[in-house]
């Protein structure tokens, strides 16, 4: 018998709310019914190790730890909100913070930070206008701030800032898009991997249209120190959208500004579940370059992705290199 919307809600609780995924009807037709069959003889493919509980995570060892709230991140994957360009010049600090951080449940990584957190605050302007960042550096190593997109040459960001000063950038922003910021000096992929990363979002002169946004940035934490990662994490904590999943009302437009700042790992990938996206890479153009449900990225290239979830449910995330997926980077998308 199918349930219906009013017989789920009725039912209230706990009972009710996980009802809810399964109280849509399903819109064609009947279901088959299932079929019983005999098991053939097996070829003795071991198993042992698969997950049996249909309530596993997918990666137990690679969840945030039990203290974190619900909500207590938001502000990592929340861009602030588009404001009118102004002549006066933006401003953003991205000074330094050497900070121990947790980036899955008993896993600490010593971390080289924008500002304490990872990926670094974002940065939002307006395609034409003046920014100004300040980078402090109050680490015991030299660091710098480089950003992709176009600018004055002589702002680039390779020269180090010395432990213990400081230093002005002074952009233009553009071009229109996605463009990350990350340290420059050399190891060039230790000072990524240990945190220095975050994104600029450049709008048009007319706004993109009104949307949920989030920022998703995929990056790699290396734990035991053998220079290949061991905790992959959106926005710098493993399994935070498994636990906690992202939520978007069902049939409204959702904007995802995707970055991939994984070093050293040479390719990863952002694949949504259950529903398809306007893909537009380096949101440089504002039509889009394809339609799909996955996209794949090389360190520091980014997309912007726009679609609509239809239908309430939950649609997992993930990038598509299952070590990856496993150890941290698993989500959910929830329509409600
Ligand atoms: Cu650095």
């Amino acid at each position: 018998m199918a349930i219906r919307r009013r017989d789920v809600f009725g039912l209230g609780g706990i009972a009710g709310a996980l009802g809810l995924l399964a109280a849509v009807e399903w819109p064609f037709g009947k279901r088959s019914a299932a079929k019983s069959f005999t098991l053939g003889t097996p070829l003795g493919i071991d198993c042992s190790s698969d997950a049996s509980d249909a309530a596993a995570t997918y990666a137990s060892r690679f969840v945030p730890p039990g203290y974190l709230a619900a909500g207590s991140r938001d502000a990592l994957h929340t861009p602030p909100p588009w404001t009118p360009p102004s002549a006066v010049p933006r401003e953003f600090d991205l000074s330094v913070v050497e900070t121990s951080l947790e980036v899955a449940d008993g896993q600490t990584v010593a971390a080289w930070t924008y500002g304490g957190t990872v990926p670094g605050p974002v940065v939002r302007a307006t395609v034409g206008e003046r920014i100004k960042v300040f980078l402090g550096n109050r680490s015991n190593c030299a660091h710098s701030v480089h950003f992709h997109g176009a600018h004055d040459v002589s702002q680039d960001g390779v020269a180090r800032v010395l432990k213990g000063e400081s230093h002005w950038y002074e952009l233009e922003a553009g071009p229109v898009g996605l463009h990350p910021y990350h340290c420059h000096i050399p190891p060039y992929a230790r000072h990524v991997g240990k945190g220095m990363h975050g994104l600029m979002i450049v709008d048009p002169l007319e706004p993109r249209p009104a949307a949920h946004e989030f920022v998703l940035s995929l990056c790699g934490f290396d734990t035991d120190g053998d220079g290949s990662n061991d905790v992959y994490t959106w926005n710098g904590m493993a399994g935070y959208y498994e636990r906690f999943p992202l939520k978007v009302p069902a049939g409204e437009l959702v904007r995802i500004y995707l970055t991939n700042m994984v070093e050293p790992d040479p390719i990863a990938s952002f694949h949504l579940h259950a529903q398809t996206f306007d893909l537009y890479r380096s949101g440089t153009s504002m039509t889009p370059a394809e339609h799909t449900d996955i996209v794949s990225l090389g360190p520091a290239e980014r997309a912007i992705l726009e679609f609509r979830l239809p239908r309430r449910g939950r649609y997992m995330f993930h990038p598509h290199q299952s070590r990856m997926a496993e150890r941290g980077a698993m989500g959910w998308i929830v329509a409600i």
